[in-house]
C-alpha cells in the first residue's frame, strides 16, 4: 500500500493505522521495501539526449519522443539532469529560475507532457535540485549584489577581503579562488564552483524556506523525487577557517563538513519530504563510506541514498587519471556492504554526465572486447547490492570520445583549467589533453547516437551543440534494436531478470575471491534464493575454479552465450559474465 503521504490525512491516516502499516512494514531480508530500493534509474541528460526542433540542442519534446525506448529497457525512475531555465555557465547546474523551464529545453507544457508521458508508461521522473548554489542571473543574487543593505543581501555568502585579499584559502572546483571580489559593494561572494555560481546562504532561514517551496512546487505537480546536487556543502563554517592543508588536493572532503549539515536536511524532511511518496539521492562528493549512514540511516530522517564517489571516481581521485585496479573496485563494493546496514540503502552507478564513459573506464572499448565487456558491465550494476543508476548510451556501449584539441570541448572546469594550468605553463597543453582523453566530462556529454543517419540522429541540425562521436555508424540505437544480441537488449535482460530476483535487490552480497586481480566473483544470497555472479574483467581466456566450495548450479544470464553448469569450475573467455544460480 503506497499512499502519496500528502494526500493521506483523516480518513486515510486511520485506515493505515489499522491495516496498513503492518502490511506495508513487513521486512525482507531485514530491509523495508520500498519501490526506489527496487527500481532501475535511467539518466537523461537533456541537453545530449533527443533534439526535437533541430537547433542542435536536445529538449523536453526530444526525450518524451523516447520515453518507449525509455521503457523498453525495462526502467522504472527516470533521473532528469536540470531542466530549469538557467544561462547555462555549466549545463543548466546554474538555475535563473527554478520554477521555469529552459526555454532552449521547451515550456512548462512539454514538461507537463514529459511528466504525463512517464506516468502512463508506470516510470517515475525525479528531478535534479541545485541549491548550493544559483546563477548569478536569479533575481535573489541580482538584488543581493546591489547594496549591502538589500534585502536579498543574506541568501548569498559575503565577506570582506582580508589584506587586499580573498576571505580565505577556499578554491573552485572549477579552478582558482572560490571568492569572487564584487565592485558595487567591494565584498566577496563565495562560489565552490563557476563564478556564474554564486553559494546560497543556507545559514539565512529564508532561503531555506524558498527551497522548500520550490521543492513542493514541482512535488505538488507530481515528480517522484530529486537527486540533490552537491548537497553536503549547503552548511559552511561561519568561521570559514582555510582549507587544512591534508584537504588541499581533494577539498571535497573539507566542504562536507559543515556543522549545520544534518540539522539542515532533516529540517527538509520534517518540511517536505516527509510528506510525499518519493525518493532522495544526494549527490554526496566529499562524503566518507564512513559519514555515509549520518545521510541515509532511515532512522536519521535524512535522506534515502547517496551517490559515493569511491568507485567512479576510482581511477581518477583527483584531476589526474591514475588508473585502478580490479582489487581496489571489489574493496570498495565490499566496504560499502560492511559499513551500511539494513537501516541504510546504498546506489550503484560507475558513471554519469561528470565521468567518462564506462566501457572506456571499466571495460575494453576495443572493437573486439566493447560488446563483451559493456555487457558484463552491465551484469555487474544490476547484480551488486544497491539501486542501479543506467547513465543514457551506456546501454548502447557509447564510448569516450576521441578528443584532441582544447576547442573540441564545451565544458566549463576543461576551459578554466586550460587557462589556469596551461596557459600559466604549468602542464603541457600535449599532457592536459592526453589527461582529459581519459577524464573529460564532456565524453558522456556527447549525443546519443540512436542511428547512422548525420549527426546519429540526434539533431537534424548541421552541428549540434557538441559533437556526436565519429563512431555513431557502428553504436546506435536503431543497430542495437534490430540486433537481438546487442548491449542494448543484453541489458533489457538483465534488467528484467534483476527485476524478478528479490535476492539481487535485497539479498546478501559476498565477495568470494577479493584478491583475484581479473575475476570478481561473488554471491547475492536471501534464503534459498542464491546466486553466483563470476565477471572476467580481462582479455585472457582462464580455467577459474571457484573458492570456498561453492558450486555454480543452473545458468541464468551470460554475456557470451550458453556455458557449463552444475560444475565448480569455469572455463571463462575474455571479458565473460555468468550469473548462476547457486548449487548447494
Ligand atoms: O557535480 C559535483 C562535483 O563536485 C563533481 O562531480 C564535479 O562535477 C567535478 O567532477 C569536479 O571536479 C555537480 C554536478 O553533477 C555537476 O555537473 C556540476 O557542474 C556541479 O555539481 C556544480 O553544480
Ligand atoms: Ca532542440
Amino acid at each position: 500500500m503506497n499512499f502519496p503521504r500528502a494526500a493521506c490525512t483523516g480518513f486515510c491516516f486511520l485506515f493505515l493505522l489499522s491495516f496498513g502499516a503492518g502490511a506495508t512494514d513487513s521486512a525482507i531480508n531485514g530491509y523495508q521495501p520500498k519501490w526506489w530500493k527496487d527500481a532501475v534509474v535511467y539518466q537523461v541528460y537533456p541537453r545530449s539526449f533527443q533534439d526535437s526542433n533541430g537547433d542542435g540542442v536536445g529538449d523536453l519534446k526530444g526525450i518524451t519522443s523516447k520515453l518507449d525506448y525509455i521503457q523498453g529497457l525495462g526502467i522504472t525512475v527516470i533521473w532528469l539532469c536540470p531542466h530549469y531555465d538557467s544561462p547555462n555557465a555549466d549545463n543548466g547546474y546554474d538555475i535563473r529560475d527554478y520554477r521555469k523551464v529552459m526555454a532552449e529545453f521547451g515550456t512548462m507544457a512539454d514538461f507537463d507532457e514529459l511528466l504525463k508521458g512517464v506516468k502512463q508508461r508506470h516510470m517515475r521522473l525525479v528531478l535534479d535540485l541545485v541549491v548550493n548554489h544559483s546563477s548569478d542571473e536569479h533575481r535573489w543574487f541580482v538584488e543581493s549584489r546591489k547594496s549591502k543593505d538589500n534585502p536579498y543581501r543574506d541568501y548569498y555568502i559575503w565577506r570582506s577581503g582580508k589584506g587586499g585579499q580573498e576571505p580565505n584559502n577556499w578554491v573552485s572546483f572549477f579552478s582558482g579562488s572560490a571568492w569572487k571580489l564584487d565592485p558595487a559593494t567591494n565584498q566577496y561572494y563565495l562560489h565552490l564552483f563557476a563564478e556564474k555560481q554564486p553559494d546560497l546562504n543556507w545559514d539565512n532561514p529564508k532561503v531555506r524556506r524558498e527551497v522548500y517551496d520550490l521543492m513542493k512546487f514541482w512535488l505538488d505537480k507530481g515528480v517522484d523525487g530529486f537527486r540533490m546536487d552537491v548537497i553536503p556543502f549547503i552548511s559552511k563554517d561561519p568561521n570559514f577557517p582555510d582549507i587544512p592543508s591534508q584537504y588541499a588536493t581533494r577539498p571535497q572532503y573539507f566542504y562536507t563538513q559543515g556543522p549545520r549539515l544534518h540539522e539542515y536536511l532533516q529540517e527538509m524532511n520534517r518540511e517536505v519530504l516527509s510528506k510525499y511518496d518519493m525518493v532522495t539521492v544526494g549527490e554526496a562528493f566529499g562524503v566518507t563510506l564512513e559519514q555515509t549512514p549520518m545521510l541515509v540511516d532511515e532512522r536519521r530522517h535524512e535522506l534515502n541514498m547517496i551517490f559515493n564517489f569511491d568507485a567512479v571516481r576510482l581511477a581518477h581521485p583527483g584531476r589526474l587519471w591514475t588508473g585502478w585496479a580490479l582489487p581496489q573496485l571489489k574493496a570498495i563494493y565490499s566496504a560499502q556492504n560492511q559499513q551500511l546496514d539494513v537501516h541504510s540503502w546504498n546506489t550503484v552507478f560507475l558513471s554519469n554526465h561528470d565521468n567518462p564513459r564506462i566501457v572506456s573506464t571499466f571495460g575494453d572499448d576495443s572493437a573486439d572486447y566493447r560488446g563483451a565487456s559493456a555487457k558484463l558491465l552491465a551484469t555487474m550494476l544490476l547484480t551488486l547490492k544497491g539501486t542501479p543508476f543506467i547513465y543514457q548510451g551506456d546501454e548502447l556501449g557509447m564510448t569516450n570520445y576521441p578528443f584532441h584539441k582544447i576547442e573540441e570541448f564545451d565544458d566549463i572546469e576543461v576551459k578554466n583549467g586550460w587557462k589556469a594550468e596551461v596557459l600559466s605553463k604549468k602542464v603541457t597543453a600535449e599532457d592536459y589533453i592526453a589527461n582529459l582523453r581519459r577524464t573529460s566530462r564532456d565524453h558522456s556529454r556527447t549525443p546519443m547516437q540512436w542511428d547512422a543517419t548525420a549527426n546519429g540522429g540526434f539533431t537534424t541540425a548541421a552541428k549540434p551543440w557538441l559533437a556526436v562521436n565519429p563512431n555513431y555508424k557502428e553504436i546506435n540505437a536503431k543497430q542495437e534494436e534490430g540486433d537481438n544480441n546487442s548491449i542494448y537488449h543484453y541489458f533489457g535482460k538483465m534488467i528484467a531478470f534483476r527485476q524478478h530476483a528479490p535476492a539481487l535487490v535485497y539479498g546478501g552480497f559476498e565477495d568470494l575471491d577479493p584478491q583475484n586481480a581479473k575475476i570478481f566473483a561473488y554471491t547475492r544470497t536471501m534464503g534459498d534464493e542464491k546466486y553466483l555472479v563470476i565477471l572476467n574483467f580481462s582479455r585472457d581466456a582462464m580455467t577459474y575454479s571457484l573458492p570456498k566450495g561453492v558450486k555454480a548450479g543452473k545458468l541464468e544470464m551470460s554475456n557470451l552465450g550458453s556455458a557449463e553448469e552444475h560444475v565448480s569450475e569455469v572455463k571463462l573467455r575474455g571479458w565473460e559474465a555468468r550469473v548462476y544460480r547457486v548449487e548447494n
